[in-house]
């Protein structure tokens, strides 16, 4: 697939999100995509942080390829329940369809679970998950600026909080000391929708919405110099650091420090790793 047919697949699935959000609370409404099955492609171990596996989609027992395929991991948590970035699905024609997600916590299979639509509408099959993994394989920031209040469940338009936004690794490549680290950065829309955070994602905030004007991500190397990551041409999201002899990566498994700093609309504003305030240093496993 053509990385620009991608991209506006993704953008695709983001509108049938969010209309079939308001579906999925309105049974008698809902229309399923009747006949169409979701397995999991053997059994992968899935993580906190960055997946890759494949969906085996089948129409009546026949492989479906050629479709809208959204892949929803779902977490419940008590009366909550929330999803996780999911950074693109890439249908391979042959019925198998290999999906990018990234997972926000641990969790076993009585909490995580993968719900699926076909070209916008949900199908039966459901697919419970184990993660494993520490909260540390990802780094949170929050918004506190008025801008930045957004509304966590559509459900509840009048119940906002301060927005969260989600730091992965994506790859290390390179030998050391000229490594480079590769992040995926995702904001939350609601609890159901993450979008790639980049310079004119829309997101919605309480007031309506707002457009991402700037992101300037700064990763400290093992010296705790600060080094700006670059945004990746044409993979909305990804950012990546060159780490060198100069500018030493900490070593694995040594805590990597991070800030963020994104404009929404036109109020820039350092993101803080907590919603009381306070540090702004976010902290992640390398
Ligand atoms: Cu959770």
């Amino acid at each position: 697939m053509k990385k620009y047919e991608h991209i506006k697949k993704i953008f695709a699935m983001a509108l049938i999100t969010s209309v079939a959000q308001f579906c999925s609370n309105a049974p008698a409404s809902v229309q399923n995509s009747a006949g169409y099955t979701a397995e999991l492609s053997g059994t992968p171990s899935l993580i906190v942080g960055k997946n890759v596996f494949n969906i085996i989609l089948k129409n009546n027992g026949n492989p479906a390829p050629g479709v809208i395929l959204e892949v929803s991991p779902e977490m419940t948590m008590g009366s909550m329940v929330h999803g996780t970035p999911v950074d693109s699905v890439t249908d391979h024609g042959n019925g198998s369809y290999t999906v990018i997600a990234y997972m926000l916590m641990p969790g076993d299979m009585d909490s995580w679970t993968l719900h699926f639509h076909v070209n916008g509408q949900p199908i039966d099959s459901h697919i419970p998950i184990t993660v494993t993994g520490f909260m540390m394989d990802q780094a949170t920031f929050y918004g506190s600026s008025t801008n930045d209040l957004y509304v966590p469940d559509a459900m509840m338009p009048k119940t906002t909080a301060q927005r969260p936004y989600f730091v992965f690794k994506s790859a290390i490549t390179g030998v050391v000391p000229d490594q480079i680290l590769e992040l995926y950065v995702s904001v939350r829309d609601n609890y159901m929708t993450h979008l790639p955070l980049a310079t004119e994602t829309t997101l919605t905030n309480s007031m309506g919405s707002v457009t991402v004007g700037s992101v300037l991500l700064n990763v400290h190397d093992a010296n705790s110099t600060p080094i700006s990551a670059t945004p990746v041409t044409g993979k909305p999201g990804y950012y990546t650091v060159t780490f060198s002899a100069v500018n030493p990566a900490p070593a694995i498994g040594v805590p990597l420090n991070l800030d963020l700093n994104v404009t929404l609309g036109t109020v820039a504003e350092q993101k803080a790793t907590s919603t009381a305030g306070g540090a702004t240093t976010g902290m992640m496993y390398y």
